[in-house]
């Protein structure tokens, strides 16, 4: 599966140079070349024929066909905690696997029949099956003592005598506990105790991580057993709390995380497929507030303010985006140059749910976010497939020069849609969905 190789291309991309002079040459004028085709699915195709030259020449010659070793089931949406910790160590770790997404509010019979034959009757994610012998194992924790013990050659995460990070570790449950208790338990009874637990375990973790050279947990240069347990709920804790709770973890009191933070941010594995964006945490806070409120959908003014603090801050979110669109577009690094194939790739398989979506007379999701009209569909795919090519031609030549385009607020308010409906890590990794939200954001500029 692409994700799979995703990391180990990176890694593998950093020793070749001048790959990219070939795409001068093989994308020209989308507008000119969407002019031949006669029908939208042959505009697709050609789309296809150009990603597949620019992905050839940008990919290496060593990227793995080898099978994959086991499959792991996750939530559908990418948000459970419990499922990245695996899906990071499996990235970290190299190891070969396959994924089911699993669609927690409707699961899957097969999927339930599953877990009551491995023991696990409730059938929570995740879960992770063996190739070679079929057997299942369920509960996160369970699941990386397997992936260490089992894959002896991959990369460990456990570590081997060093106390610092050994501490790290082993205050992990505490510290999950403490926090739980806080962000999940702050509108009941004893919250200031709570919330003086939850900033005691704050500073021991800031205190422990000053001890760290690297700035992560595993105390090394590359991320470890620890990091890979906290990073899912810091990662919400960072972006949500400040709303959810009026509690900024980064920034203030604990230099030490924002280290920590800063060190994570730049490790490939949890950045390109992992990690959920701040944009889309952010995007989510004021749905999570009214679902999980607890007068039913209307808020109290203090939270309705803080729902109302959260969608701005989205909405500037995309603004910078937008602002910085022709350097992100412009940034010809092999990661960056392989963000835009993922997200080219993405709208080439799947642009008809997202014509859809983004037509949607009904939505189930974001319904604030008006959408556009189920008469612009045709508008909304010659969208998408500019956006292809806009992908395929960035850090090129040919990307900094534009089609004149004539002023089309159907096609400007698509492009706002979809990068506000764009969703890391639901959709593709936070690499890819940045360059994708930059090259939309651009032509909402263009067209408006
Ligand atoms: N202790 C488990 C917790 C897993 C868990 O709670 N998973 C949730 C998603 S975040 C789930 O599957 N929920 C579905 C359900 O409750 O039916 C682990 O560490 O793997």
């Amino acid at each position: 599966m692409r994700t799979v190789c995703l990391a180990l291309c990176l890694s593998a991309a950093a020793t070749s140079t001048g790959a990219f002079a070939p795409l001068v040459r093989v994308v020209s004028s989308w507008t000119t070349r969407r002019g031949a085709a006669t029908s939208s699915a042959d505009a697709w195709t050609q789309l296809d024929a150009e990603y597949q030259t620019v992905k050839t020449a940008t990919t290496l010659d060593d990227e793995s066909t080898a099978a994959p070793v086991l499959t792991l089931y996750r939530d559908t949406n990418g948000w459970c905690p419990f499922c990245e910790r695996v899906w990071l160590s499996l990235q970290v770790k190299g190891i070969k696997y396959e994924e089911k997404l699993v669609n927690l509010r409707d699961k899957p019979e097969w999927f339930l029949k599953m877990a009551e034959e491995a023991g696990h009757p409730k059938g929570l994610v995740p879960a992770i099956k063996l190739a070679h012998s079929g057997e299942v194992i369920f509960e996160s924790l369970d699941i990386l003592e397997r992936l260490e013990s089992d894959f002896p050659e991959a990369v460990a995460l456990k570590p081997k005598n060093n106390p610092d990070s050994e501490a790290l570790v082993e205050f992990c449950p505490d510290f999950m506990n403490a926090s739980a208790s806080f962000v999940y338990g702050r509108d009941d009874e004893g919250s200031e105790e709570k919330k003086a637990n939850f900033f005691s375990a704050l500073d021991k973790l800031d205190r422990l991580l000053s001890a760290s050279p690297s700035g992560l947990m595993s105390c090394t240069d590359t991320i470890g057993q620890a990091d890979v347990m906290m990073v899912p709920f810091l990662e919400r804790y960072r972006y949500q709390l400040p709303y959810q709770a009026g509690v900024s973890i980064v920034g203030g009191q604990w230099p030490n995380i924002d280290r920590w933070c800063e060190a994570m941010d730049s490790v490939p594995e949890y950045v390109n497929r992992v990690k959920g964006d701040e944009y889309s945490w952010v995007a989510v806070v004021s749905t999570f507030m009214k679902m999980f409120n607890s007068n039913g959908t209307s808020l109290d003014p203090a939270r309705s303010l803080a729902a109302d603090q959260a969608d701005a801050k989205a909405n500037m979110l995309l603004e910078s985006v937008a602002d910085e669109a022709s350097t992100i577009l412009g940034d010809t690094s092999e990661g960056a140059v392989q963000a835009r194939l993922e997200a080219a790739h993405k709208l080439l398989t799947n642009h008809g749910p997202i014509i859809r979506d983004a037509t949607a007379a009904e939505v189930k999701s974001q319904k604030e976010l008006e959408r556009v009209g189920s008469d612009a569909e045709r508008e909304v795919e010659e969208l998408l497939q500019e956006t292809v090519m806009s992908l395929l031609q960035a850090g090129t030549d040919s990307g900094s020069v534009t089609d004149s385009r004539k002023p089309s607020a159907v096609k400007a308010r698509a492009a706002r849609v979809i990068s506000s409906r764009l969703c890391a890590p639901r959709d593709m990794g936070s690499s890819a969905a940045k360059q994708l939200r930059a090259a939309l954001l651009a032509l909402e500029r263009e067209y408006s």
